[in-house]
């Protein structure tokens, strides 16, 4: 593949705390909400947890020499709350901060910008007892851990991203029920999509004040929604779709307010009894603060069709009939529609691919040899949609391949793979896959 990506581009690997670091007892780490949900039956495939994951509190410097190895610039990495702020609140673990401030130094060391993001979805069990992130006090305690963090790291770290995607922390957590805490509640998904993307305004401030030079961002997931045919009903429920998904998170973040058309709709479809009385006076120029850059994560695109379902929203399929081993449609030119769209209507500072990457579960072969040509293939034709949509005008800067390893994959547990380098979980054994090396390839042909 010609590639030509603009010099200084950001190379990197994504993973998140949970997924990977285990030791979910040590040195003063205390139980988040999905610590507790793995324990409820049925929640997660196999009864699997994070209990040990990939091991990387233990193993974090082989896997800073992996990343080394592979040439990457970069890092995306998530700090786990509960190992900094063991009742979610004011008391400071310093063996948590010491954990951290290690890894970042070590990346440094080798010559990683650490890009850190604060809240990926491991919220503290005490505050998720009283409510979590469907209760407006919640912004408190996660401006405090953006201030703990940023007071003891920003001397380093200079890129921070306050959420992880705001759509799975609200509806795809309370609504669908299928992450951490499992509700199947409309309103409070709503009311927690809010506290989430105002938790992130005021953790933008709270950055900024401790670390004058920080770039600071917020990570959206998108699925671009094609209408399954031209028919005026498909369009609408597309339209729909990328109301739910995408346009509830943009629209705020770029001073827009919550869509009305879909304010409109959730109150017809009985999610907003109240209307939207949970947002108060200053809530959305706050959630509205001015961002350094964009944070956009992508794997898939959906197909909407009418009519629309008992809870207003459309029937779905996957984009595409190739699909990876979680079942997802592989749509590139989805994923090139999306980053213009984003950029000709939004316009964000900055661009910065913060998660892509697919689910393959290849394993080595009797040679050890991991050849996930599937995913090579995938990430071929992503990063070339990246490179057309530079070359349209959109400010991209950076692409975080999600991700360095294999890792627990939420509710799917270790059934799925997204990882460029192999784990082998019984031994922990690392193995670089074919497509870590076309990565590295990639990156120095670069
Ligand atoms: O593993 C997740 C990650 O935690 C957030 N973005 C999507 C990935 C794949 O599902």
């Amino acid at each position: 593949m010609q590639s030509h990506f603009p010099k200084n581009f950001i190379w990197g690997t994504a993973t998140s705390a949970y997924q990977i670091e285990g030791a979910y007892n040590e040195d003063g780490r205390t139980l988040s909400h999905w610590d507790t949900f793995c324990q409820e039956p049925g929640r997660v495939r196999g009864g699997d947890t994070g209990n040990v994951a990939c091991d990387h509190y233990h193993r974090w410097r082989e896997d800073i020499a992996l990343m080394k190895d592979l040439g990457i610039n970069a890092y995306r990495f998530s700090v786990s709350w509960t190992r900094i702020l063991p009742n979610g609140e004011k008391q400071i673990n310093s063996k948590g901060l010491d954990f951290y401030s290690q890894l970042v130094d070590t990346l440094l060391e080798n010559g990683i910008t650490p890009w850190l993001t604060l809240y990926h979805w491991e919220l503290p069990q005490p505050l998720q007892a009283r409510g979590g992130w469907a209760e407006r006090w919640v912004c408190e305690p996660f401006t405090h851990l953006a201030d703990v963090v940023s007071r003891h790291l920003g001397d380093r770290v200079q890129h921070w991203i306050t959420h992880n995607e705001p759509w799975c922390t609200s509806l795809l957590s309370h609504q669908q029920g299928v992450h951490a805490p499992g509700w199947q509640d409309w309103n409070a998904a709503l009311r927690a999509a809010h506290h989430v993307l105002l938790s992130h305004g005021m953790a933008v401030s709270v950055i900024r004040q401790n670390v004058p030079s920080a770039q600071v961002g917020i990570t959206l997931n998108f699925e671009h929604a094609t209408p399954a045919s031209p028919s005026p009903e498909d369009l609408q429920a597309a339209r729909i779709y990328d109301g739910y998904y995408n346009r509830w998170f943009l629209d705020p973040i770029f001073g827009m307010g919550y869509p009305a058309d879909m304010v409109a709709h959730y109150q017809q479809s009985g999610h907003l009894p109240n209307g939207l009385d949970f947002v108060l006076p200053g809530d959305l120029p706050q959630i509205a603060t001015p961002l350094d850059f964009l944070g956009i994560n992508n794997y898939t695109g959906i197909l909407a069709s009418a009519p629309l379902q008992a809870d207003g929203l459309p029937a779905v399929l996957p984009c595409s009939q190739e699909r990876t081993d979680i079942g997802w449609g592989i749509c590139p030119d989805g994923f090139y529609n999306l980053l213009n769209r984003i950029h000709f209507h939004y316009r964000p500072a900055r661009m910065v691919i913060t998660e892509n990457g697919a689910s393959f579960n290849d394993g080595p072969d009797e040679h050890g040899q991991v050849n996930d040509v599937r995913r090579v293939r995938y990430l071929e034709k992503h990063l070339l949609a990246v490179q057309r949509a530079i070359q349209n005008g959109c400010p991209i800067d950076g692409y975080f391949v999600w991700s360095l390893m294999d890792n627990f994959e939420w509710s799917w547990g270790y059934s799925q793979r997204f990882g460029i380098v192999h784990v082998d979980y019984a031994t922990q054994k690392r193995t670089p896959k074919a497509s870590y090396h076309f990565y590295k390839n990639f990156i120095q042909s670069n």
